[in-house]
């Protein structure tokens, strides 16, 4: 169980791992979901320049996977210890699913984007929710500016969202907690660099991440099993 004392401000980060209970498929773990795609060709402007038809095929199927997945309860465990915490919470996730605001989380940043979501490639619209998959149409969504619809996704090479605020986040956190990521994907991976020797650094998922050294604390084990016991104020 982890003690917080009244004041702590706590940074959650969450990664693939915290949906994997759910049914959605890992990136990296044996049968990710880039099994049929190598990410290059699917998750990438270039790709998106190159083969949009291939990438709304990659975006589709993940649509129907993730609209198939119920919260499991590390969701609902980050939910509880946003509602004891309210502003002291800020919780970033690198997943493009909805299952945290499913479970009840009310103030989440999706750093790499938004699976449900959809936005144009060409003019100042808001992204715009969208839950339709796109490959069988026989035509590509467009805009009304006559812009391309894509994906709402950071993709590779793409800036995060909310960086501003991620990093506002960071310098004011005491307690930093990183949940199913293998701690890879940058920015993401420096995040606990940025907070160590100031803060706690606590990793939470069934194997070691690559940046394991920045972490004072590591709770092997998968998450929807370990959080609702640990995150518990
Ligand atoms: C940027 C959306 C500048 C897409 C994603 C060299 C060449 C080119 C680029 C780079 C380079 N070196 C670094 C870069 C930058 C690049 C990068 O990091 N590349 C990597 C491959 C080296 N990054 C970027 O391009 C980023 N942009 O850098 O812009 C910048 C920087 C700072 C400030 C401003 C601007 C953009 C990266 C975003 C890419 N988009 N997602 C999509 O989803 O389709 S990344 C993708 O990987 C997902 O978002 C995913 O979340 C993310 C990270 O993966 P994880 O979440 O960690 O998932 P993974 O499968 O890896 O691990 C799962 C973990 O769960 C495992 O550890 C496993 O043990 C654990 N687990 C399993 N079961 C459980 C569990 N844990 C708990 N419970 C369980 N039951
Ligand atoms: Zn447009």
């Amino acid at each position: 169980m982890l003690a917080f004392s009244s004041n702590d401000c706590v940074f959650i980060l969450t990664g693939a791992g915290t949906s994997a209970e759910s049914g959605i498929p890992t990136f990296r773990d044996a049968g990710g979901l880039w099994r049929n795609y190598r990410f290059e060709e699917v998750a990438s402007l270039a790709a998106w320049e190159r083969a949009p038809r291939l990438v709304w095929e990659f975006y589709s199927m993940r649509r129907r996977v993730a609209s198939a997945a119920k919260p499991n309860p590390a969701h609902f465990a980050v939910t509880e210890l946003e509602r004891a915490l309210q502003d002291r919470l800020f919780l970033c996730t690198q997943n493009v699913d909805n299952l945290h605001r499913q479970a009840g989380s009310q103030r989440v940043v999706h750093m790499h984007g938004e699976l449900f979501k959809s936005r144009c490639d060409r003019c100042a619209r808001s992204p715009f929710d969208d839950t339709k998959t796109y490959d069988s149409d026989p035509k590509l969504p467009r805009c009304e500016c006559g812009g391309r619809i894509r994906p709402h996704i950071c993709w590779f090479g793409e800036t995060p969202f909310g960086m501003d605020h991620i990093f506002q986040a960071l310098a004011r956190c005491s307690v930093f907690i990183a949940i199913g990521t293998s701690g890879v994907v940058e920015p993401a991976a420096s995040f606990v660099r940025r907070v160590r020797g100031r803060a706690r650094t606590i990793y939470i998922g069934p194997e070691e991440p690559a940046n394991r050294d920045s972490f004072t604390e590591c709770h092997l084990g998968p998450a929807g099993q370990i959080l609702p016991q640990f995150l518990i104020v």
